[in-house]
């Protein structure tokens, strides 16, 4: 017997956010072989005085920057691949309408998969590479840009005309999706080669990898703490602290983060090891460093919301949000096993099915079965 997914279970039916998770697994095993490698040859470098990377002895520094992008880029979609998986189960539910394009979600996320590997040499633009090479991966990675768009396209036309409540979780998710979109926009101009050259290791790249990490994956992390999180421990965070949460960390992240697209387009370098006081980077530095604490804050507000709903918050029951997906059929905390009998499963939308179509039962309207 398949003790992993219920019967009826398709790879057709299972969640956008498992379909994400299992994506993430191929990127994970194809993309860390390529930073072992880079590490075990830098050890050996350092420790029995090889010259992979010391161009001195015949080495070849660029040969690092290769390892390492070559890990480097399918990284960032390793990170942030979750967080779609998170959204693409918030948004539906806070919009009481079916998630668009279940197809297109999933298939331009094995395109996102496969592309990740052929666009690195955006990292390195700037290293005198010959003319061919930049045309080839200039074109690759605007192409990338492709499938995450309709992935926003969809989240989008899913909320389009749909009841939305705004909860905490979809809130976060809403943040979602307006800053990684800002991160995925500044993320296209590097694949310009003239753009990438200009603002290559400025500020402009630290704002944008901020976008797309803190913007992108800790709002979809945070979207999914409070959606899950009654699942887990059975009471429910704090709606109104949530609220506190995530407003002060709305301002504080883009507060700490905006400036930075300026401060890279009037050439403020990266990777310096003190601040670098010049009249025109000075205020937006200043500007950054305030805001830094109130997302700080932030971050401290949550944990207080965790402390206090743990200890007092509202008991959750199995289905707080009225979800439509497996989990929330089961008790929270689930028990042992998850369920008493395996549902079965006939649609995406495993409990909307069991309300609405088994004989002999009614639908409460809110998801719920009574019998
Ligand atoms: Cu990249």
């Amino acid at each position: 017997m398949n003790k992993y997914r219920a019967p009826g279970m398709s790879m057709r039916k299972v969640t956008l956010f498992v379909w994400m998770i299992f994506i993430n697994a191929f990127l994970v095993v194809f993309a860390l072989p390529a930073l072992n490698a880079a590490l075990v040859m830098i050890l050996i470098d350092r420790m029995l005085d090889a010259h992979f990377f010391t161009p001195a002895s015949g080495g070849s520094a660029l040969l690092w920057q290769n390892y390492f992008w070559l890990f480097g880029h399918p990284e960032v979609y390793i990170l942030v691949l979750p967080a779609f998986g998170v959204i693409s189960e918030v948004i539906p539910v806070f919009s009481k309408k079916v998630i668009y394009g279940y197809g297109f979600l999933a298939v331009s996320t094995v395109a996102i998969a496969f592309l990740s590997y052929g666009v690195w040499i955006h990292h390195m633009f700037a290293t005198g590479l010959s003319f061919v090479i930049l045309d080839v991966f200039a074109a690759t990675s605007m192409l990338i840009a492709v499938p995450t768009g309709i992935k926003i396209f969809n989240w989008i036309a899913t909320m389009w005309g749909g009841s939305i409540r705004f909860t905490t979780a979809m809130l976060f998710a809403t943040a979602f999706l307006i800053q990684f979109t800002v991160g995925g926009l500044s993320g296209v101009t590097f694949a310009a080669v003239p753009i990438d050259w200009q603002l290559t290791d400025s500020y402009f790249v630290v704002a944008h990898i901020h976008y797309v990490l803190l913007g992108g994956t800790l709002f979809g992390m945070f979207a999914g703490t409070y959606y899950w999180f009654p699942k887990v421990t059975g009471r429910l965070l704090s709606e109104k602290i949530g609220r506190l949460h995530f407003w002060l960390m709305v301002i504080g992240f883009n507060g700490t983060f905006f400036g930075m697209h300026l401060l890279g387009a009037l050439g403020m370098p990266r990777r310096a090891y003190t601040f670098i006081s010049r009249p025109s980077f000075d205020h937006l530095q200043l500007i950054s460093s305030l805001f830094a604490f109130l997302l700080a804050a932030s971050i401290l507000v949550f944990v207080w919301n965790v402390v206090v709903s743990l200890r007092k918050g509202a008991v959750a029951g199995d289905n707080p949000w009225g979800g439509w997906t497996l989990e929330w059929a089961a008790s929270s905390p689930p028990m042992v096993e998850n369920f008493d009998r395996v549902p079965p499963i006939r649609g995406r939308r495993p409990l909307w099915d069991l309300a609405h179509s088994a004989p002999g039962r009614r639908t409460t309207g809110t998801g719920e079965v009574e019998t």
